[in-house]
């Protein structure tokens, strides 16, 4: 592959964060079309109606009340409503990405397009045939199309109806949606994704729990293993030529001092990260699971079967997504499934405090590798930034320039002289995009400026940013304008 590092390169997104076209050609309702804007003050919220009536708001991440259903409130802005708009601007967005030179777009499927409430036995043929457009328009500028099949959400109803992913049944609805878009697309798309950040999953916007305790937790997780393994299964049935993968987030976190007892809390910490892919990248539970059920009290109820379908169904790459560092010592609570946020007093950070460290994606590669020897394809990073753009819509994001040229020579020196095996690259919202976390249009990672605030006010016109003739001179140079020391 003539690309730099011969690599595949590109951007990612995620459908209710990008897409908008909200209640158009047939789309259902989904977990993340509840959950408000947010911003520093305010974080995001879902929002959630009593079985009287009575409206509730509780913390994104968190889970609901017994016996509440996520619902829409009036007068509230949901950011996915709009989003950036790719719905109706997908060909303009692909041809700004296609004129970089970039060979790879990420993007998630909305579940609610295909099954409206995921309950149908038929699909939505309009939101079929919208994502046929859109692949088809890759594919004409020589894009590979990569899918992420669920990208942290689930249709309101099955949410509401089965709380979510602790009902096994989550496991058919999922399958249904594999099935249809395997035979559909199968023979267009390589590189699938069962999950996203499979283990950040928690609370009802993720695993669509209403309770987030530890038994709910640990067996609805058990339930998305199985439903991944399926898929890999169907996967191999129906296009034999595909690459299965899932995603990780998988930014690394370093001992707080050379005290063993950090050591020991930073094992803790990487196994807490780890649980997930050893078991859907190596097929089996590792045997350290048992201490983290142990100490939550947990006991996995496994149907006959579900460890065979585990190992037939592990996955053949590793993604991931890395954005920023951590520390980890022995004071911290590790907690169900999250991640410590320690900072780190050799790094700068961005204005949300994420630690930036261009060398951490080099260890992430290694490390990785070392562990599962699959190849491995980096499907996030980024920097989350306030852009100002002058009267003319134009960015100068030069600290953004700064960001990738380090992140992009880490990665050369994981290729070129640690020799792991990297697929591709995809840019997190290479066209600007609504933050996951605060929900706000003021957090841009993109190469493309979108012009629309936290409130989706503005003409959502885009605008290359100087960004965005970087990285296309980095295509056309092979990666010749990378500079050493750039940004330290
Ligand atoms: C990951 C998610 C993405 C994305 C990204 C950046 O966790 O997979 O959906 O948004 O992080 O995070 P944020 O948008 O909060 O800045």
């Amino acid at each position: 592959m003539n690309t730099p590092f011969h690599m595949l390169w590109g951007s990612a997104s995620a459908d209710f964060q990008y897409e908008g076209g909200f209640g158009e050609g047939g789309r259902g309702l989904l977990t993340h079309d509840i959950v408000t804007d947010g911003s520093h003050e305010v974080p995001r919220r879902i929002t959630y109606r009593m079985p009287d009536g009575t409206p509730g708001w509780a913390a994104y991440r968190h889970s609901l009340p017994e016996g509440a259903e996520g619902c829409i409130h009036e007068g509230e802005y949901y950011p996915s409503h709009s989003a950036a708009d790719f719905y109706h601007r997908y060909k303009e967005d692909i041809k700004l990405l296609a004129d970089m030179g970039l060979n790879v777009m990420r993007f998630g499927i909305c579940w609610t397009r295909i099954f409206p409430t995921g309950e149908e036995t038929e699909p939505n043929q309009q939101g079929l045939s919208f994502y046929e457009n859109v692949i088809d328009e890759c594919l004409k500028y020589g894009i590979e199309p990569m899918i992420t099949i669920c990208h942290d959400e689930l249709p309101l109803h099955l949410a509401n109806q089965y709380d979510g992913w602790s009902d096994r049944l989550l496991i058919d609805r999922y399958l249904r949606l594999c099935r249809v878009l395997f035979e559909q697309f199968g023979k267009k798309v390589k590189y699938w994704l069962t999950f996203n950040e499979v283990n950040v999953l928690q609370g009802f916007s993720h695993l669509g729990t209403r309770s987030s305790d530890a038994q709910t937790t640990w067996q609805a997780i058990h339930h998305l293993f199985v439903a991944s393994a399926k898929a890999k299964l169907l996967a191999k049935e129906l296009m034999p030529e595909a690459m299965m993968g899932a995603m990780y987030a998988t930014s690394p976190s370093y001992p707080r001092t050379c005290h063993p007892d950090d050591q020991l809390a930073w094992m803790a910490q990487r196994r807490r990260l780890f649980y997930f892919s050893d078991v859907m990248l190596r097929g089996y539970y590792p045997s350290y699971a048992q201490s983290i059920w142990d100490a939550y009290g947990v006991t996995i109820r496994m149907e006959e079967g579900d460890e065979e379908i585990l190992k037939a169904g592990a996955l053949d790459f590793y993604s991931f997504s890395c954005y920023r560092s951590t520390t980890v010592g022995r004071e911290d609570e590790l907690g169900i499934i999250a991640l410590p946020f320690g900072q780190n007093p050799y790094l700068k950070a961005t204005p949300w405090g994420w630690p930036i460290d261009p060398v951490s994606i080099r260890y992430v590669l290694n490390e990785v590798y070392d562990r599962y020897q699959k190849p491995i394809f980096i499907v996030e990073n980024g920097l989350g930034e306030i852009d100002q753009p002058d009267e003319e819509h134009f960015v100068n994001d030069t600290y953004r320039i700064d960001y990738l040229n380090d992140h992009f020579l880490e990665i050369k020196k994981a290729v070129e002289i640690d020799h792991v095996p990297v697929l591709g690259y995809t840019m997190w919202g290479g066209i600007d995009l609504v933050s996951l976390s605060t929900g706000e249009m003021k957090k841009r990672y993109g190469f493309v400026y979108v012009d629309m605030d936290d409130k989706g006010n503005g003409t959502k016109n885009r605008y290359p940013k100087a960004s965005y003739y970087w990285m296309k001179e980095f295509m056309e140079t092979n990666g010749e304008n990378l500079k050493e020391n750039r940004g330290r």
